[in-house]
């Protein structure tokens, strides 16, 4: 039925033969500057749509795919803050006319142009920034109806199809997609900086009010005001997911400068403006990947038996880089129980408990590693030199590492213990080579720790 109705828009009536490939365009925020304490230690040096997750996959690889499986196959990926490592996944992950529907992921790193000399200072002026060199975003004759605008960092698994069928039913100006949260929902509260839009809407789903991160009595207001609200989850929040009628954004952008994130001020904007805005009611996990806490958290429950979010699912594989890399290989006697091996792991006699290794990490003998995340490296068997010293990589001999992250393409000495034993929530530094953000200990991208370290 969804299908069906995906023409129902008036410039499409007839035109059965259009895909969404056609008349839809998708934009993917791919971060400004993070919160000061968000994502902390894995951030200083990449976006955080880049952050590797899964043991195979980067977090941006999750919307991409959401779109790709939906058929929004025209995708551009806006980058601006450490967006180095961003640019390169997404290049080397998508190549032009990928996949079966010849898919089109382009990356449009923010610049400079003619008309603007500055950088982008959220995420509509990024959109706005960015209007002028793609014209199927303004020209009335394009046949692109609808631009999908989504971030790059969030956890779900969403059919767009779906979505776009209900904006174009109810000839909304703009649709947002929304979720159900219940009241100890952390970002209702702002913890780490975080925070969720609110809305109240009719029971046909016509929002009437909106509000972006709001505290107290204002947040009290939202309770029970929705159509999807229930007793124990009667906040509706915005996912960040939005389609807009293509001259909609193009108008609200163009005549008003001053709007310069999409929650805080495009939505307030245009609902005080009189447009049509419609919720789309969402009902499958999503997570906002905001705090390492969450990240963290999200990450391993993958190692579960059943995750609530699921990777294997065959009608919805995640698509990334492909990689020539042999399996992982496990050498001597180890155990390993609820974990994800990356491809190009090596362990050897040691037990591993819980945990992701990712692509190429190296574990040498007599090792516990539990409940951690390990990113991996860069290059394969990488453990050639001496345990702890530069230019060798992956974790040395009777290491004992007990709920930590260990970035990439970082060396552990022999004999370390990473276990926070202290139990400190805020501590190291770069000097050091690691950090401790809200009691995780992360040891640093390329960071070596000497023999014996005791964190
Ligand atoms: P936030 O994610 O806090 O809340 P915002 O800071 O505007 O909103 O970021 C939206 C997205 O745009 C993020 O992915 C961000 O990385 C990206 N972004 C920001 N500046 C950018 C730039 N210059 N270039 C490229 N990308 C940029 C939003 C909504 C809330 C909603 C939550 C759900 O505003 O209403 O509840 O998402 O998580
Ligand atoms: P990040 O920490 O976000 O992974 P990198 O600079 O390490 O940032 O990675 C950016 C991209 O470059 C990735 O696609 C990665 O696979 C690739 N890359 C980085 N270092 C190497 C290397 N030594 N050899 C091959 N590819 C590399």
């Amino acid at each position: 039925a969804a299908i069906e109705s995906l023409q129902n828009s008036p410039r499409l009536l007839g035109r059965e033969d259009l895909k969404l490939s056609q008349t839809v365009q998708a934009l993917v925020l791919g971060g400004g500057a993070p919160q000061e304490h968000s994502m902390g230690p894995l951030t200083l040096r990449r976006a955080k749509p880049a952050i590797p997750f899964g043991g195979s996959y980067r977090l941006i690889d999750i919307p991409l795919s959401n779109l790709l499986h939906s058929g929004v196959n025209k995708v551009f990926v806006l980058t601006q803050y450490n967006s180095r490592s961003l640019n390169s996944h997404v290049n080397h992950a998508y190549p032009p006319s990928f996949g079966k529907n010849s898919s089109h992921v382009e990356v449009i790193a923010a610049s400079q142009t003619c008309e603007n000399k500055q950088w982008s200072r959220g995420s509509a002026d990024a959109v706005r920034n960015i209007m002028h060199n793609l014209p199927q975003l303004s020209h009335e004759k394009d046949l692109v109806e609808d631009v999908v605008i989504i971030s790059g960092e969030h956890l779900y698994s969403l059919d767009f199809s779906a979505l776009i069928a209900e904006h174009r039913q109810s000839d909304a100006d703009i649709t947002l997609s929304t979720i159900a949260v219940s009241r100890d929902t952390p970002a209702l509260y702002g913890v780490d900086g975080t925070g969720l839009g609110l809305l109240e809407s009719t029971p046909s789903g016509h929002v009437v009010r909106f509000q972006e991160k709001p505290r107290g009595e204002d947040r009290d207001s939202f309770e029970n005001v929705s159509k999807g609200s229930t007793s124990e989850k009667p906040f509706v929040a915005s996912m960040g997911i939005y389609v807009f009628k293509k001259h909609v954004l193009h108008s609200l952008l163009e005549l008003n400068p001053n709007l310069l994130d999409f929650g805080a001020d495009v939505i307030t904007h245009a609902l005080h403006n009189n447009y049509h805005l419609q919720a789309y009611l969402y009902d499958g996990y999503w997570e906002d990947i905001s705090t390492l806490r969450s990240f963290y958290r999200a990450n391993l429950a993958l190692a579960d038996a059943n995750p609530a979010f699921n990777l294997e699912d065959p009608e919805h594989l995640t698509y990334t880089k492909s990689r020539c890399l042999p399996p992982a290989k496990i050498i001597g006697a180890c155990q390993v129980e609820d974990s994800i091996l990356g491809e190009g792991v090596l362990i050897q006699d040691s037990n591993i408990f819980h945990s992701i290794l990712s692509c190429c990490t190296t574990v040498r003998a007599g090792c516990t590693i539990k409940d951690t995340l390990v990113m991996g490296a860069d290059v394969l068997h990488g453990y050639r030199g001496k345990a702890g010293e530069p230019g060798s990589l992956g974790i040395g001999d009777n290491v004992y590492i007990d709920g930590a992250i260990l970035d990439k393409n970082v060396s552990i000495g022999s004999d370390c213990r990473i276990v926070n034993s202290e139990g400190v929530m805020e501590g190291g530094s770069e000097e050091q080579g690691y950090l401790i953000r809200s009691g995780i200990v992360t040891i640093l991208k390329d960071a070596v720790i000497p023999n014996g370290t005791i964190i």
